[in-house]
């Protein structure tokens, strides 16, 4: 379908809220109920989604599911509805003046992704360039009552099946949670995430953390702090792996050109989307910088966006992108993903995000809801 002019002409932003099978806890706080706006885009034959991650607390960046609503409603849908969809590139300048909020701006250019794969009959991976047809995956296992309880609930995560495993940490709990799951698997792939809980001055607890042999450390210090890291970086062994500093291909290249990190998390909705977050993993990949999928406790429609992702081949760490179940008792979407024997989960191979909403759960799991209709 060449030259095919496809006008966006209706977009629908829902707030859903969804319970998860059990709260998740980190150093900026506990989630029971994650929310997520998620948006609908339509042209006259095809309706795309999705997922704006940002949750109801600013602790892990700036952006809010309120923050997001109002920056969607005011601006970004008006600067794309009546607008023609023809390459995400073009569609990106259509908003491209302005500033900061790329959860909000990640969700409408996920909507537009899964439309163009669709009116061309490509996954999302194949747009890419993706060549995995399933990626290693871990799970990320929030801060528990106390060390045993860790234990405990890593036991149960390594029956299901995972080889990788990601604990939170915060001053205070950190490096006896960390020896004792060591303790209990010598063997296991391990890594932990600070989310940004501790100050340069802390270096001797991530010094402690070398004798545990961790696949990485990920964003000890603030995410304003990617000079601080490159000090850090330079007093341990243990690879930094940068999550909440990396907002685009350029602070990427700052923060390895200053030895602040050895490894990135790549989040696409953290950068202001897929594309930026494709541009990430090519600058890293030329590099030889290995990259890994964060996750942000998606619905199946986000988790589908990161597994198109990591099919790319840099993506050669385990990604934090874990099994339906390991998320919510129900969902918004088909196909519920599943963790395969070895650890992996296949990638979506039909059209666009190759997801199908349950019109029901979204429904029932929606709080607020607005549509929007082109009126050029
Ligand atoms: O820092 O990686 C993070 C969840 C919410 C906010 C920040 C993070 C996380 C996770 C969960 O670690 C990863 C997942 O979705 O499984
Ligand atoms: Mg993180």
């Amino acid at each position: 379908m060449n030259n095919v002019i496809v006008k966006i002409e209706e977009i629908v932003l829902r707030h859903v809220v969804m319970r998860l099978v059990e709260p998740f806890v980190t150093s900026f706080g506990i989630t029971n109920d994650r929310s997520c706006v998620i948006v609908e885009m339509k042209t006259a034959d095809i309706t795309g989604y999705g997922e704006c991650v940002a949750k109801s607390y600013p602790g892990y960046s700036y952006e809010t599911t309120g923050t997001a609503w109002h920056i969607l409603s005011d601006f970004l849908v008006p600067a794309v509805l009546g607008k023609d969809l023809t390459d995400i590139e073009t569609f990106v300048k259509n908003y491209s003046h302005i500033k900061g909020h790329p959860m909000a701006k990640a969700s409408l250019e996920m909507a537009a992704w899964d439309i163009l794969g669709k009116s061309q009959n490509k996954s999302l991976s194949e747009l890419f360039g993706g060549m995995k047809k399933s990626v290693e995956v871990g799970v990320s296992v929030g801060i528990q009552l106390s060390s045993e309880a860790l234990v405990e609930r890593v036991v149960r995560y390594i029956d299901d099946g995972y080889r990788r495993i990601k604990i939170k940490i915060k001053p205070g709990r950190d490096f006896l949670d960390l020896k004792a799951i060591r303790n209990t698997f010598p063997e296991i792939l391990l890594q932990a995430d600070a989310n940004s809980a501790y100050r340069l001055s802390d270096s001797e607890v991530f010094l402690s953390m070398d004798e545990l042999n961790l696949l990485l450390i990920e964003q000890p210090l603030a995410e304003d702090d990617i000079y601080e890291h490159s000090f850090l970086q330079k007093q341990i062994k243990t690879s930094i792996c940068l999550d909440e500093s990396i907002l685009s291909v350029s602070h990427a290249k700052a923060a390895l050109d200053l030895g602040s990190c050895r490894i990135i998390n790549i989040k696409a909705p953290r950068v202001g989307g897929l594309l930026e977050a494709v541009k990430i993993h090519d600058e890293c990949y030329k590099r030889d910088v290995p990259v890994w999928s964060g996750g942000m406790l998606e619905t199946n429609i986000g988790r589908a966006s990161n597994l198109a992702l990591a099919s790319l081949a840099g993506f050669i760490l385990p990604s934090d992108i874990s099994a339906s179940s390991r998320y919510y008792e129900e969902d918004i979407a088909w196909p519920n993903f599943v963790l395969n024997r070895d650890s992996t989960i296949n990638v979506p191979s039909e059209p666009g995000l190759g997801i199908e909403i349950n019109h029901k759960n979204l429904d029932s799991f929606t709080v607020k809801k607005e549509v929007f209709r082109s009126n050029r």
